[in-house]
């Protein structure tokens, strides 16, 4: 059964994990309707959130993700790179502005950040400067401790990337360089400094239904919840240990969008990577399912998005408009 949890702030729900099945075995287009309604309840209909996405530490990454191009470990068509200028990341975020993404998110093949360590003062320099454009700032660095998190958030980061990516239960099968309670710990530094957590995972890598709900059920027994979940599906990367992994069902996608929505109502749900291979009537049904927000931009981090004009089409014969940064939902209040 639902549980009211907290006093002081506005109430949360938590979803268990036999609910979250029958919210997800529904009959499809009561589950899409049921999707659509608390979408409506919370969201602006017609607004979807505009992120660029730019990967500011290409490649040469320690840990063994099988999903990731960018692990040292496996032969990909991925080169490491150094650390990019401040000077050079900042116009892409001018242009990205000048594009309409409300959102820069700047990505870093790391295992983590370590406070001293002068590659994180460095990112603490950009982050200063992007943050001065007026888009939300998100980075995705890896794990950190509340220091950096701290520093993090002073310098004017709005939301920290850190998905857990599958169920507990799966997560070894994937990952065996860092564990799903690392990634727990990350979290909770960046909820204890105060930065909004953007969390979620990726579907298609061999888990069971199971484990997708499984992952949702952790993401809603964080407090506070989390402000963006980017659902990823695959991009099966060639040279990975998953590279042969078949895609997504886009019905299962659609079925999982829908049930995010309705088991977080105010985060903002991401229809992350794999959308290059959705028709514009998948990613239409996964709009009125309750996404609200995507990647813009030719390149995810290393990987094939679809291109800003097919997108700003899309919007269009949707009539779908850019989201204002840092909107909320209709029950909150910014701060
Ligand atoms: N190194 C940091 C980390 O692991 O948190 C930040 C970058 S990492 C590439 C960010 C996220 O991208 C991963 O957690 C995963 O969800 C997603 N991702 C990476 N490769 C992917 C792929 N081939 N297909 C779908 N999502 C992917
Ligand atoms: C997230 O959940 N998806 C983005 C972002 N957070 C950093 C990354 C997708 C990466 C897709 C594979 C690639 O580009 O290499
Ligand atoms: Fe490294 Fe992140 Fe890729 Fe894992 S997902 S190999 S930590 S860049």
């Amino acid at each position: 059964m639902r549980v009211a949890r907290g006093t002081l702030r506005v109430y949360t729900w938590r979803v268990t994990l036999s609910e979250l099945q029958q919210i997800y075995d529904q009959p499809f287009f009561e589950l899409v309707q049921q999707g659509r309604n608390v979408f409506l309840q919370h969201w602006k209909h017609d607004e979807v959130q505009l992120c660029t996405l730019l990967s500011i530490k290409t490649g040469g990454c320690s840990e063994d993700c099988g999903y990731c191009a960018q692990s040292a470990r496996y032969h990909t068509d991925v080169k490491a790179e150094k650390l990019m200028e401040t000077e050079e990341i900042l116009a892409i975020a001018r242009r990205a502005r000048e594009n309409g993404s409300t959102r820069f998110c700047m990505g870093a093949a790391w295992k983590g950040v370590r406070d001293g360590d002068p590659r994180f003062e460095q990112v603490l320099g950009t982050i200063r400067e992007v943050s001065k454009l007026g888009m939300e700032v998100c980075v995705t660095l890896g794990q950190l401790s509340l220091t950096e998190a701290r520093k993090l958030k002073d310098a004017g980061v709005t939301a920290y990337n850190h998905n857990i990516d599958t169920s507990p239960e799966f997560y070894p099968e994937i990952v065996s360089t860092h564990t799903f309670d690392d990634r727990l710990n990350t979290i909770r530094a960046v909820q204890d400094a105060g930065m909004s957590v953007c969390c979620g995972g990726i579907i298609g890598m061999g888990e069971s239904e199971i484990d997708r709900l499984k992952m949702l059920e952790v993401l809603t027994n964080f407090d506070p919840e989390p402000e963006s979940v980017p659902i990823n599906c695959l991009m099966a990367m060639p040279g990975t240990p998953l590279e042969n992994q078949p895609p997504v069902d886009v019905f299962e996608l659609v079925r999982l969008i829908a049930t995010t929505r309705i088991a977080l109502p105010k985060s903002k749900v991401r229809l992350s990577a794999g959308r290059s291979r959705l028709s514009r009537e998948a990613q239409a049904l996964c709009f009125f399912a309750g996404a609200n927000s995507i990647f813009y931009g030719d390149k995810l981090l290393t990987a094939k998005n679809p291109g800003t004009n097919d997108d700003r089409a899309l919007m269009d014969e949707l009539d779908l408009v850019p989201q204002p940064p840092h909107a909320c939902t209709r029950d909150t209040v910014a701060v």
